[in-house]
């Protein structure tokens, strides 16, 4: 069953301080996919935003000598101006501090209440405030009398009332789900594999060590020793655990409980892309609240990997923090995307390198999209008076995309697809698995096709021996133009605007479906200007 809403959402980003890479690389993968179903025709929601309350961020406020409320009200702004930075295309923005949200967060509580999911305990227990997290004591490691959990933040012992949630009651319908076959209604799919492996081995260790039903299972859901979140109805000494508060976001967003029929439209969400350090929240906790309320768990998980900078782990203390604004302003937003999708095969870690990024701006940019582009589009100006020529029935376009894509490319196999205008539907195979850096990959070998065309059939010795056939490949090429340029948008959303506005491509044709219709010959065409610029290592 497919449905014709797509919601996608990002983490919401925690508001302890400024926004870095990774903030930057969960959204810009989500903004290319939010893109590219537009361009397929949904009708999508794309949601970020950013998490305000728990004892990390108060923390912060503290340190910074604010109220919390200012202080998340000036760093959420933070979070806001990056989305225009990194050029997001998001639908909303969400705050765990808004009116909207506390309604959603005490209408689940009271759904969990009746589900019996609830009871009042009292948690003893490790918790590090730096991931928001409770920890076993198997998990901690110890150095110099402190304990740390895997992560590396610092636990502290806590003592305190606490609600629980019946988690133990939901483990083996978690296990059901996410084995259930592709296309299934109630499959939770988790992605990448190793990732998913890694769940369902921590939820088995969890049943075998201490058996089915559990109560050592279940999950503190509510703290009395800070005020700084949503006030747990009817037991205003507590306030929700940060995690459900935050969870929650993704359906305060699409309407709940305020709007059913919008509900019902986009949830549950088609994909929440997220960080691997983050996946046991959303592929263990977040489902079993939902099922428990008697809401759909979200279709799909997505965990990617995180970055090194130039081979060294990022944090503050080694002061090798990446400011996205920075990047953008140094390489330019687009060969920025670019490298961050290309570069890395999306679920794998990956190192951020200054010249691996300008290596991929000048080699495929610069030198293979720009350059056919540009050979392209001139010729076209000189020889045919910046008019679209006359197509006529050649095999050329097929030519450009045959060779790469049916002999290697093993989704276009399986979709049986021949023709230029299919490569929307081979790359939405690459996209819907989230493999963007694949998606890539067949793309540029295709405009590294185009180029070896182009040197081939060297049009411009065609227009004195035959002009008609140099029309032809011209107007094959311009084809290929404009459906590498239709596709890559998502990915480079301001360069492939210019592209296509220099291709003569009007606003509304440049959608995967407008691909079908040519343009009229004669159409004019501006005078082209080059795409990208080369960059050079000024460290
Ligand atoms: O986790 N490389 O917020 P956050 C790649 N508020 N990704 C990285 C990274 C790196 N070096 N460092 C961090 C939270 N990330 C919660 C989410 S959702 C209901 C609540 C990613 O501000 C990380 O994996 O810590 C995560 O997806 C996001 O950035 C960090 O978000």
């Amino acid at each position: 069953m497919t449905r014709d809403t797509y919601f996608i959402t990002t983490p919401i980003y925690y508001v302890n301080d400024k926004p870095h890479i990774g903030h930057a690389y969960t959204s810009i993968a989500a903004d290319v996919l939010a893109r590219w179903k537009r361009l397929e025709g949904k009708r999508v929601f794309f949601l970020t935003g950013t998490d305000e309350h728990g004892q990390k961020v108060e923390k912060a406020a503290r340190e910074a000598g604010e109220a919390p409320k200012p202080f998340t009200d000036r760093v959420s702004q933070a979070f806001r101006e990056l989305t225009g930075v990194i050029g997001l295309s998001n639908d909303d923005f969400i705050r765990t501090t808004e009116e909207r949200h506390y309604a959603a967060c005490q209408a689940l509580w009271r759904r969990l209440v009746a589900a019996g999911d609830i009871y009042l305990g009292h948690y003893e227990g490790w918790y590090a405030v730096r991931d928001e997290a409770f920890y076993g004591p198997d998990e901690l490691t110890e150095r110099e009398g402190v304990k740390y959990a895997p992560s590396g933040a610092p636990v502290e012992w806590v003592r305190e009332p606490s609600y629980f949630f019946r988690l133990s009651r939901w483990l083996p319908e978690l296990l059901r789900r996410y084995d259930l076959p592709e296309g299934d209604p109630e499959r939770i799919s988790i992605a990448p594999e190793t990732r998913k492996n890694e769940v369902v081995a921590f939820i088995r260790q969890g049943l075998k060590e201490f058996g089915e039903g559990s109560p050592k299972l279940d999950l503190s859901v509510s703290r009395t020793s800070f005020r700084w979140g949503v006030p747990v109805p009817g037991d205003p000494d507590h306030v929700m655990y940060v995690w459900l508060d935050a969870l929650t976001n993704y359906i305060t967003a699409a309407g709940y409980p305020s709007d059913p029929e919008r509900f019902a439209a986009f949830w549950p969400a088609d994909l929440h892309m997220v960080g691997k350090d983050i996946l046991r929240f959303h592929a263990i906790y977040w489902p079993a609240f939902l099922m428990s309320a008697g809401i759909a768990p979200p279709r799909r998980v997505f965990a990617h990997g995180w970055w090194t900078n130039e081979g060294q782990k990022i944090s503050k203390s080694l002061g090798n923090v990446i400011d996205p604004l920075d990047l953008v302003q140094r390489f330019g937003l687009d060969p920025v995307r670019y490298f961050l999708l290309r570069e890395v095969p999306f679920g794998q870690d990956g190192d951020f390198s200054r010249k691996a990024l300008i290596a991929r701006n000048n080699g495929e940019l610069a030198d293979t999209l720009g350059n056919l582009a540009n050979r392209v589009l001139s010729l076209i100006q000189r020889t045919c008076e910046g008019r679209l020529p006359e197509g006529r029935p050649t095999e050329a376009a097929a030519a450009l995309l045959e060779p790469a894509l049916l002999a290697a490319d093993p989704r276009a196999r399986a979709i049986g697809a021949r023709k230029l205008e299919e490569l929307p539907a081979v790359l939405t195979a690459y996209l819907d698995a989230q493999d963007f850096s694949g998606a890539l990959a067949l793309v540029f070998a295709l405009v590294r096709g185009g180029n070896e065309y182009v040197t081939q059939r060297a049009p411009w010795a065609l227009r004195r021996t035959d002009p008609a056939e140099m029309a032809a490949v011209l107007r094959d090429l311009h084809s290929a133009l404009r459906c590498y340029a239709t596709v890559l948008q998502p990915f480079m959303p301001g360069t492939m605007a210019r592209l296509l506005d220099q291709l003569g491509v009007p606003a509304e044709a440049r959608h995967f479906a407008a691909l079908a219709a040519p343009l009229p010959a004669g159409t004019p065409l501006p005078p082209p200007s080059p795409l990208f610029a080369k960059l050079e290592d000024s460290a």
